[in-house]
């Protein structure tokens, strides 16, 4: 609300300085004022200088931004093929950098330098061969570069060599939620297919299907430090992305086919929270949550909770009104007590039987009275 009238605050002043420039012109009726609307060396040169503005207007928000929020980024890449995505990031923006802080001072420059003058006149020529090699071979050398570079780091990262021993994880995506099923002990995935939703199989996992026996469907997902988890992703309605931001990793989740990405978490989430950069990253969170407490508990709200890091999946893909929200928790546990909490949970199968399983008949007084409430309830709705 309040920023609405601060929009409507600004408008009405724009369009007062508006009239009142207007009201201005009208009085200079039979000055000197030079109203031909065709630029003369002044205007000329006003320009002229509002480029050199707007030039320092670009360095000065750069270097604002670069202090102000570069405590927000990434950091520490908590996969092991993270730092070769930071490597190809890095060398990226050192590339741009330089290239716009370059061409920018030029441009700028140049536009001054070139202001429109009276009586002077455009040279025109045709072309320049030598300068169209320069500006055009640079470029394709740097970008080929960068470009083979980027080929090299990704077939490294997605290569998942068969013989190797990985865990294999399907992550399932729906409007809007991530759900995770683990192909148990033979570590293959059993079938599945969206006609086969039924109850609690919720990603329609065909239960006849040999393989199918032992997976496990859980809600959050638990992966081992120093072993490589081979995902396999699918989508129930519409286009997904799977992203783990910690890990430098994300994954188209399509409807119709299955999409692969493989990673070696390096730390486990205890020792991620360690790490000096989290340690003071989760501290200035906790001082905002501690002053937006203060604030709540003055209005008789409940304080926030303060916060503790956890790895996160997040869906990167707008698709639809709670995609924001589609996220799902992430635990790196080592190797040991991933083992443990995997085996405390309940195969689908075990699963599927509990919930076809014949319910205990509850107690006769209980029932009986439920049912004398509904009809109760019924009874007055008819006689209203
Ligand atoms: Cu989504």
């Amino acid at each position: 609300m309040t920023s609405l009238l601060v929009i409507i605050v600004l408008v009405l002043l724009a369009i007062a300085l508006w009239q009142l420039t207007k009201i201005f012109d009208l009085t200079q009726v039979g000055g000197e004022a030079d109203d031909s609307q065709i630029a003369n060396d002044g205007d000329n040169n006003t320009q002229g200088y509002l480029m050199f503005g707007f030039l320092a207007f670009i360095y000065i928000f750069t270097i604002y931004g670069l202090i102000k929020w570069s405590s927000l980024v990434l950091h520490t890449p908590a996969s092991a093929h993270g730092d070769d995505i930071d490597n190809l990031m890095n060398v990226t923006w050192v590339l741009i950098f330089i290239v716009q802080a370059i061409t920018q001072v030029l441009l700028h420059y140049f536009a001054f330098k070139y202001r429109g003058k009276q009586g002077q006149k455009a040279l025109f020529f045709s072309d320049s061969t030598k300068l169209e090699v320069i500006w055009s071979g640079i470029p394709a050398v740097v970008l080929a570069v960068l470009i083979l570079f980027g080929l090299y780091a990704w077939t490294n990262i997605m290569f998942v060599d068969e013989d190797e021993e990985t865990i294999v994880v399907e992550v399932y995506a729906q409007q809007f939620k991530w759900t995770a099923r683990y192909a148990g002990p033979d570590n293959v995935l059993g079938k599945a297919n969206v006609r086969l939703i039924d109850g609690v199989n919720t990603l329609g996992v065909d239960m006849s299907d040999p393989n199918a026996q032992d997976d496990i469907v859980v809600s959050e997902l638990h992966i081992p430090k120093g072993k490589k988890v081979h995902f396999k992703f699918r989508s129930q309605d519409v286009l997904h992305s799977a992203y783990f931001p910690h890990f430098r990793a994300q994954m188209n989740c399509v409807p119709g086919m299955v999409t692969e990405f493989a990673f070696e978490p390096i730390y486990t989430s205890d020792e991620y929270r360690q790490l000096p950069y989290m340690v003071e990253k989760v501290a200035n969170i906790n001082a905002i949550r501690t002053k937006k407490s203060a604030e709540l508990v003055a209005k008789g709200e409940p304080a926030l909770d303060p916060y503790t890091f956890d790895y996160l999946l997040l869906c990167n893909k707008i698709c639809g009104a709670s995609h924001y929200n589609m996220q799902m928790k992430v635990v790196v546990d080592t190797p040991e007590d991933y083992k443990k909490w995997l085996s405390e949970k309940p195969t689908l199968v075990q699963e599927v039987k509990a919930a076809n399983a014949p319910k205990p008949v509850e107690g006769g007084v209980e029932t009986d009275s439920t049912k004398a409430k509904d009809t109760a309830a019924i009874a007055k709705i008819a006689m209203k």
